[in-house]
């Protein structure tokens, strides 16, 4: 994960938010986002969950120009009580989970550079805002985010951050969900890029396991380049209802036994919608 603050800005408040300062956005900020939505928009229908496309719809995102927040919040409470606020980068843990169990979406206020358009270790305002807000206006899918926060806390208290943050990865970030038409991408992290957008659901290279929530919190990512095996859930009330059903103390401590699992292992155990090659992976990160 790319550098998280240390030290609270000075500009940033006690919860670490700031403001979004819609007006001093330049032409050129505003052109970028454009630009990234309309690559998105053109490609994304038929792979996206319909319910992403229903949530730009709500939120009016499908309007030009970088949202401001104030206008997306009020919208987001009418649907489902959210907010998105603004915050200089990332955060700690501990205050991103506090907005989140509050139903408080913290999103970066700038946006890439053209240099940068196909790769950046910062969550933007495109990532953030494109990729992970049209969701929360799904009342089930916010129910799960808010659900994700309160876990999140408890899971400070009993050092089981990392088990945590590997569930948000392979879900929220990079979650594929099955759906009659067949797989559907939902995760923030590839529906806000434009190569994975393709990659997760159409390359031969990575796996597509069932979604298990021992198995994701055993399971190692990578932060650097596509992943090498995504993870299918059958539906958002499933996710939700596994993860309100689970009593996460016991099973951190349970976990605490067992072995890390690489980011390419099967299990014989797995639900294997794709038996990946990981051709890409091997070549681009061969090590021999
Ligand atoms: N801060 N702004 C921001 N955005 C995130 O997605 C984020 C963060 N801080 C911590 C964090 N994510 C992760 O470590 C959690 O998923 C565990
Ligand atoms: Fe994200």
């Amino acid at each position: 994960m790319a550098q998280e603050h240390t030290a609270r800005p000075p500009e940033a408040a006690e919860d670490w938010t700031i403001r979004q300062d819609w007006a001093s956005y330049t032409p050129a900020e505003h052109a970028m986002w454009d630009r990234l939505f309309e690559r998105q928009a053109r490609m994304l229908p038929d792979r996206v969950v319909p319910e992403f496309i229903a949530g730009l719809d709500v939120l009016r995102m499908t309007k030009p120009g970088i949202p401001d927040f104030e206008e997306l919040s009020e919208r987001l409470m009418k649907a489902t009580g959210w907010q998105v606020v603004a915050v200089p980068g990332l955060v700690p843990d501990k205050v991103f989970f506090e907005h989140l169990a509050n139903r408080r979406f913290v999103a970066g206020r700038f946006i890439r550079t053209p240099d940068q358009i196909d790769y950046l270790q910062e969550p933007d305002v495109f990532h953030d805002v494109f990729g992970h807000v049209p969701l929360l206006a799904h009342p089930v899918f916010a129910d799960y985010m808010q659900a994700y926060g309160e876990g999140g806390l408890r899971a400070d208290g009993l050092g089981a951050i990392e088990r945590l943050a590997r569930i948000y990865w392979y879900t929220v970030e990079f979650g594929l969900i099955r759906q009659e038409s067949g797989l559907r991408l939902y995760g923030a992290g590839i529906v806000s890029s434009f190569g994975e957008s393709v990659f997760a659901l159409d390359d031969p290279s990575p796996n597509r396991l069932g979604f298990d929530l021992r198995r994701l919190m055993r399971t190692r990512y990578r932060i650097d380049d596509y992943q090498q095996s995504y993870f299918v859930i059958d539906s958002f009330e499933d996710l939700l209802r596994q993860t309100i059903e689970t009593d996460f103390a016991p099973l951190y401590a349970e976990l605490d036994g067992q072995p890390d699992l690489d980011v390419d292992t099967v299990l014989p155990t797995d639900r294997v919608h794709t038996l990946g090659t990981q051709a890409y992976a091997r070549e681009k990160h061969a090590t021999a």
